[in-house]
């Protein structure tokens, strides 16, 4: 018997919150997705107390579906956790947003427009700072930047640590990234691109909310950095097979 092709599946989207003690600014975030019409998931990444009940209560209000890891995995695990759940719901792709209330959330229709156009393609935020950004934090961006460039063979990715972006979930789970924590989002932004996904780079705010206003960032200087440079290496040497069994291909960013 002949294999059948599978039809492709019907564009459903949702939005996709991984989160690790966000008790302040989780609601609103929840709450503007569910304003944008989109089905809201949600992954506690094992958060806190305050962090935990914040996120049961979206599940009980009825603004999310949640999911809650027993132990806190770091970033990447999270998101991962919420593809899988994303698959396992039928969705075929998924916005992920931060849930710090950094990003500008009403740029979530234009993501969500450009995704149901292109559905082939992730959508990468590429971030617009403002004055409340740390320096250390995008002085060390333009290292990732560099290694992305050099493992993408061009300036495929503008930035690869954006936590507002749109995945196709089959792909992005296939892709099958290795890292946990913050090396996670550059990992699997090149591991689509090695699997010949277009991307779109889309230029998106971010602004960095105060402790009064519920700001917080887990994001460990050092640890993460280091843990975003060995990801690197092993990209690195990825890139450098690609090159030598001639599977390397130059790819253009698609134009939003
Ligand atoms: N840092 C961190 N974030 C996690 C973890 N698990 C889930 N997250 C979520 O991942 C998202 C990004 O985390 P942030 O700490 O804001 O990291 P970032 O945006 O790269 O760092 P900043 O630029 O300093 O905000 C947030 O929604 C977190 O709640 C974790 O273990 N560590
Ligand atoms: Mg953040």
């Amino acid at each position: 018997m002949s294999a059948v092709p599978e039809a492709p599946r019907p564009f459903r989207l949702c939005a996709l919150v991984p989160t690790y003690d966000n008790p302040d600014t989780i609601r609103r975030v929840a709450e503007r997705l569910r304003a944008h019409d989109l089905d809201v998931l949600v992954i506690d990444d094992g958060s806190a107390a305050a962090g935990r009940e914040a996120v049961a209560a979206l599940a009980r209000d009825g603004l999310a579906r949640v999911r809650h890891r027993d132990r806190n995995g770091g970033k990447g695990a999270a998101v991962k956790t919420g593809l899988r759940f994303a698959v396992e719901l039928g969705y075929t792709h998924a916005l992920q947003i931060d849930a710090d209330g950094q990003h500008a959330l009403e740029d979530v229709p234009r993501f969500c427009a450009l995704a149901a156009t292109h559905p082939d393609a992730v959508i990468l935020g590429a971030p617009v700072f403002d004055e409340t950004a740390p320096a250390a934090r995008r002085f060390g961006r333009r290292f990732t930047q560099m290694w992305t460039n050099l493992e993408t063979f061009g300036r495929v990715v503008h930035d690869p640590m954006c936590g507002f972006r749109v995945y196709p979930v089959q792909a992005a789970v296939l892709a099958d990234a290795w890292g946990d924590a913050m090396d996670f989002d550059p990992e699997i932004a090149v591991r689509l691109v090695w699997r010949g996904l277009p991307v779109m780079n889309v230029p998106t705010r971010v602004r960095y909310l105060t402790r009064s206003e519920g700001g917080v960032s887990h994001f460990r200087m050092f640890r993460d950095n280091a843990l975003i440079s060995w990801m690197h290496t092993r990209l690195v040497v990825g890139a450098i097979l690609l090159l030598l069994t001639g599977r390397a291909r130059r790819r253009e960013a698609l134009l939003p």
